[in-house]
């Protein structure tokens, strides 16, 4: 089954997400070193050791690339705003940063495309890593200070703002896994990160909030966690899984509160008075925002708590070894509407696949991207028929980019970047998706 625009609502907003440093070039502008560029200067972290610092060069090709967004079509461009380059040393604004994002909201207003921004997509000032970073309580006050100063200078102009994206990445992947920057595999540093990012993000909305924005939301990333078989052990996993990767932040956010299987290993690494922090973390939001890709098959492996493991699932995969599951997104959308959200506008914020592209004869050739996109697709029709409102659908992502630790080899773009001339060229589904998504 192939969807078009016509096959969705009135209004319902198509969308494409990319993030500063993974695409703007990190180099340029003045921008500060970020813990990034210290996790991948650090041997064995990412894949040859590959950095941001150029990436596919968008801070001086933005107009290009904003042509690109347009000419497929899309009515937004979730894009996001870097701390290091509006305030390189974390605390001192660079006039330099914020013309660049003054430079590429114009660019795409001019285009008519609606400028859908996020304040921290992962690149932390290194300074601020210095004083902790995430485990330090009083980054969240940093941040709100780094909000204001960005959203001083173009929240006027946002179609819609949030403020963090993927808080488990920040916290967990970073500081439990040690598998994104700082790197580290601390359950106390976790236990600090999952509370302060959602800290951080609710002090960021009350700041926006005081500038006079509207249209903020919150950006989750969601895994759907199987168990890998019939015994109560691995669903009892399982169900610790989601509640560490989704139901932490959902649940902090919209209910005030965190899963008690998940506080049953963190609770004594808690940062002080965490219980008092509900009101400020839970301030209304205008939307909820997911971005899905994939699921896991969850299994016990025993040793210290979590004591889980994923195993090998049987489905077709991506380049990234990830199982495609689209009824893990019509899942997500239905049971956060049901038990979190109500009646709040949901947009699927990030979607999409890494493949092997190739360029054969000027073209490149990406039919899983589309069958995945339209498999994703089918699930929003389901989810969209059984009332839930869900208002939006960003693909991720614009361009191939810089994949963190994977470095430059997976590529999740609609546009193919030649990572030697920088030269972009649209692949096969974003030709697709112009006509699909044309009025
Ligand atoms: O590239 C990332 C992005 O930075 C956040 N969401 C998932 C994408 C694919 O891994």
């Amino acid at each position: 089954m192939t969807y078009t625009r016509a096959d969705f609502p009135e209004g319902f907003d198509f969308g494409v997400a990319t993030s500063s440093y993974q695409i703007e070039g990190h180099g340029f502008g003045g921008a500060g070193p970020t813990h990034w560029d210290d996790f991948a200067a650090t041997p064995s972290n990412v894949k040859n050791a590959e950095n941001g610092r150029l990436a596919c060069d968008h801070y001086h090709r933005f107009e290009a690339d904003m042509d690109l967004v347009a000419g497929a079509n899309f009515d937004c461009y979730r894009f996001s705003t870097s701390w290091a380059r509006v305030m390189p040393d974390g605390f001192t604004v660079n006039p330099e940063g914020l013309d660049f994002y003054d430079r590429l909201t114009d660019a795409m207003l001019a285009r008519g495309i609606k400028p859908c921004a996020t304040l921290y997509h992962w690149e932390l000032p290194s300074p601020i890593a210095d004083r902790g970073g995430w485990r330090n309580r009083d980054i969240a006050d940093w941040f709100a200070d780094y909000t204001h100063a960005i959203m001083s200078r173009i929240g006027d102009r946002m179609h819609s703002v949030a403020p963090i994206n993927e808080p488990w990445c920040v916290a967990w992947l970073s500081h439990f896994e040690g598998y994104h920057a700082p790197g580290l595999r601390d359950i106390r540093a976790t236990a600090r990160a999952m509370h302060h990012v959602l800290l951080a993000h609710g002090k960021a909305i009350q700041t926006m909030r005081g500038l006079g924005l509207s249209n903020l939301g919150a950006v989750f990333n969601l895994e759907w966690a199987d168990p890998a078989d019939d015994s109560l052990e691995a669903a009892e996993k399982a169900a610790l899984y989601d509640g560490i990767y989704n139901r932490w932040f959902l649940g902090g956010v919209f209910k005030g509160e965190y899963p008690q299987n998940v506080l049953g290993g963190l609770e004594p690494y808690m940062p002080d008075g965490w219980q008092d922090d509900f009101g400020t973390i839970g301030t209304p939001v205008d939307w909820c925002g997911l971005n899905y890709y994939t699921r896991k098959l969850i299994a016990p492996s025993g040793g210290a708590w979590p004591g889980f493991k994923e195993v090998e699932g049987p489905l077709e995969k991506t380049l990234m070894g990830w199982e495609i599951y689209p009824e893990g997104l019509y899942n997500f959308l239905t049971r956060t509407a049901r038990e979190y959200t109500g009646t709040l506008p949901l947009i699927v914020t990030e979607n999409g696949l890494a493949s092997p592209d190739v360029i054969e004869n000027g073209a490149i050739e990406d039919p899983q991207r589309l069958a995945y996109i339209d498999a994703h697709m089918h699930s929003l029709q389901r989810a969209l028929a059984e009332g839930v409102p869900l208002r939006g659908y960003y693909l991720w992502s614009l361009m191939d980019n810089y994949e963190w630790a994977c470095g430059y080899e997976q590529r999740f773009g609609l546009v193919h970047v030649d990572f030697e001339t920088l030269e972009r060229t649209p692949k096969a589904s974003y030709h697709a998706l112009a006509k699909r998504l044309g009025r």
